[in-house]
């Protein structure tokens, strides 16, 4: 039965196929896993304890921070640095890199990651979730991790996934060899593969994106949501957001259809206001990956070399069909 298979006993069979897997990736996942567990059971009580609100504190990013942010991104920190195969972790929340100290062993591992995704969302008790992309240092580099070294193009991602904290929660994941999901078993504590090597549909009329910023887009940007609000292939779009990227995300992967933030004018022109390094690389991972697509209008997402920690980028990803009729409107030949 598929349903009893556990994401350790899924990672070792992968792992078994890669003949120089030394455990440490496995190691790391084990690590990962019981963060998400801890944030969780944190997200599950919020409303009962005092953690819903804000911190009072503004991150690196100019917003507001959730105590449950906070909460998150301490759990992470705190277990990874003792994981012994990292050697560096970026987060959201965090303004430069944070490198395992000296007192712990180290890997060769580099973990990026966005503790709390959407947690404007944790307030009202919408979903939420956890977003990581895992790299590798580069053979040869030793010493001190410099901040260059995490600022991969994403097409060199290790692996990628996220936790979404919703009705259920559920893990997932690729390593680039397919895409799959697990949904925790709360009564025993294991995260169970519930979606065997997700195919996200070819082509799909659902379009999220916060239609508010009409006035901000630019011509092609409203051109783009126009060609999804009137259909895509079907008599009319059908519209939904959550305003949390793991969720909406989550709904594209599974029914297929396109998630879009483009850019605007109060962000900047060519940027967006979603964070490469740890919300589009690694979904543009895993949509990929499950034969989906992702661009930021003109390049492919897994093709940007970010400029910095916190670089953000104009994200449009999903089906492969409607990412790439956005290619079409931005390279001038729809009209
Ligand atoms: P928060 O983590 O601050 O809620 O930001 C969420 C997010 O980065 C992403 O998860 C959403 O898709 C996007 O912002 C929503 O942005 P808008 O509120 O501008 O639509």
């Amino acid at each position: 039965m598929s349903s009893e298979v556990t994401v350790t006993e899924h990672l070792l069979l992968q792992q078994k196929r890669a003949p120089q897997a030394t455990g440490h990736f496995t190691a790391l996942f084990h690590d990962l896993i019981l963060c998400a567990k801890l944030i969780h059971r944190s997200v599950s009580k919020a409303g009962l304890v005092d953690i819903l609100g804000g911190t009072g504190e503004i991150n690196v990013q100019g917003e507001y921070v959730q105590k449950l942010d906070e909460l998150s991104n301490r759990i992470l920190l705190y277990r990874m640095e003792r994981s012994g195969v990292l050697c560096a972790m970026a987060s959201e929340e965090n303004p430069d890199v944070v490198r395992v100290s000296a007192a712990f062993p180290r890997g060769d591992y580099m973990l990026i990651f966005d503790p709390l995704d959407g947690s404007s969302n944790i307030d009202v008790n919408i979903d939420v979730g956890t977003i990581f992309s895992i790299l590798r240092r580069k053979p040869g580099k030793t010493g001190e991790v410099e901040t260059e070294e995490l600022l991969q193009p994403g097409c060199e991602q290790v692996a990628a996934g996220y936790f979404l904290y919703g009705t259920s929660t559920m893990l997932v994941y690729t390593t680039g060899q397919g895409v799959h999901g697990f949904t925790l078993d709360p009564s025993i504590g294991e995260f169970l593969l519930s979606h065997p090597d997700i195919r996200i549909p070819e082509q799909g009329n659902i379009y999220s994106v916060n239609e508010g910023n009409w006035p901000l887009w630019d011509a092609r940007a409203r051109q783009c949501v126009e060609t999804f609000r009137n259909g895509f292939g079907k008599p009319q779009g059908c519209s939904r957001y959550v305003g949390a990227l793991v969720a909406d995300f989550h709904r594209t992967l599974l029914n297929g259809g396109i998630y879009m933030y483009p850019p605007d004018s109060r962000i900047g022109k060519s940027r967006g206001k979603l964070r490469y390094l740890c919300e589009a690389s690694p979904l543009a991972f895993i949509a990929e990956n499950a034969g989906g697509a992702a661009t930021d209008g003109t390049q492919r997402i897994l093709d940007i070399k970010p400029t910095s920690l916190h670089a953000r980028v104009p994200l449009f990803i999903g089906s492969r069909k409607n990412v790439e009729a956005v290619q079409r409107i931005y390279s001038g030949e729809t009209k």
